[in-house]
């Protein structure tokens, strides 16, 4: 169904894989609205309680594919083709009330890079590495990377790594605290196999509602997020799960969450 991404639904992990590698997945517009659909699809479907987006080949993503980017009609302006696609799910996968993981396997490069920041978890090979790059090309962050990098990583580097566009690598991400963690190349599948699966097995709408709770903070005053934190604990609290982890504690044994 998809043609430049692999989409598969495995033990209530979703796996995206942008899959043009011999471009170091360079996003075109088919692929861009390929991962809205499939990040949709993962959201609607109840079996689903993690996301996995990661790379084919030696990249995560190199960005704009600039070739594409050429051959543009004049009728689309750059403008609305980021509103369409990037801006989009960028957006989608802040909002998604599961936990999106970005397994960033090589490059990140531009709105390839700004995707990988989108992820709730970044989980990097040793082999990924980071570049700024739209200055290279004289044009400006986008995707999200103004508002997600100096989040991540505070205003001086942020502004730092987005005028000179220089390659940062996975070690000094994580040092700067972008990633999570940095796993070495051969072990790389299996490590995030196991953060998926672990995260799968988690309270899911607890999860979901954390997210939810943990972005509008991000733009709140402290009132309003102990107003948000009172009002979703409530349905946190009303949940499955949360009946689960209090009868399981009590009981003195693992909880088995459903994810309802
Ligand atoms: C590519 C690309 C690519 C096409 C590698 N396109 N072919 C902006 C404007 C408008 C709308 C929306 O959004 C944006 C946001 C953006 O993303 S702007 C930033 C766009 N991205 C870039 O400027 C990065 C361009 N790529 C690179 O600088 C390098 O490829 C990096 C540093 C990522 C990797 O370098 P290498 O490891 O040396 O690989 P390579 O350059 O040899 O690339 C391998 C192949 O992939 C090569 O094709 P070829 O046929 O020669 O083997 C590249 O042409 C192709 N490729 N990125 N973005």
């Amino acid at each position: 169904m998809f043609e430049t991404i692999h989409y598969q639904v495995t033990s209530a992990i979703a796996t995206i894989v942008l899959n043009r590698p011999e471009k170091l997945n360079a996003l075109n517009e088919r692929m861009t609205h390929e991962m809205l659909e499939a990040f949709n699809q993962a959201a609607q479907d109840e079996r689903v309680r993690v996301i996995v987006l990661t790379g084919a080949g030696r990249g995560f993503s190199a960005g704009q594919d600039l070739e594409d980017l050429q051959h543009r009609s004049d009728d689309v302006s750059i403008g609305d083709h980021l509103r369409r696609g990037y801006n989009a799910l960028v957006l989608l996968m802040r909002t998604i009330e599961k936990p999106v993981i970005t397994a960033i396997n090589g490059v990140a490069a531009g709105a390839g890079m700004s995707i990988a920041l989108a992820g709730d978890f970044r989980l990097a090979s040793d082999r990924a590495s980071f570049i700024q790059a739209f200055i290279r090309i004289g044009l400006i962050p986008d995707s999200g990377s103004t508002w997600l990098l100096p989040r991540l990583i505070g205003p001086t580097r942020a502004l730092e790594l987005m005028t000179t566009g220089d390659r940062l690598s996975a070690a000094d991400a994580l040092a700067w605290g972008l990633v999570n963690r940095v796993i070495p190349a051969e072990e790389f599948e299996a490590t995030v196999a196991a953060w998926a699966r672990r995260l799968a097995e988690a309270p899911t709408r607890a999860l979901g509602l954390t997210k939810r709770a943990f972005n509008q903070a991000l733009t709140s005053t402290l009132a309003e997020a102990l107003e948000v934190e009172a009002v979703l604990q409530d349905v946190a609290g009303a949940t499955a799960d949360s009946r689960e982890g209090v009868q399981a504690f009590l009981e003195k044994r693992a909880p088995v969450f459903t994810g309802r």
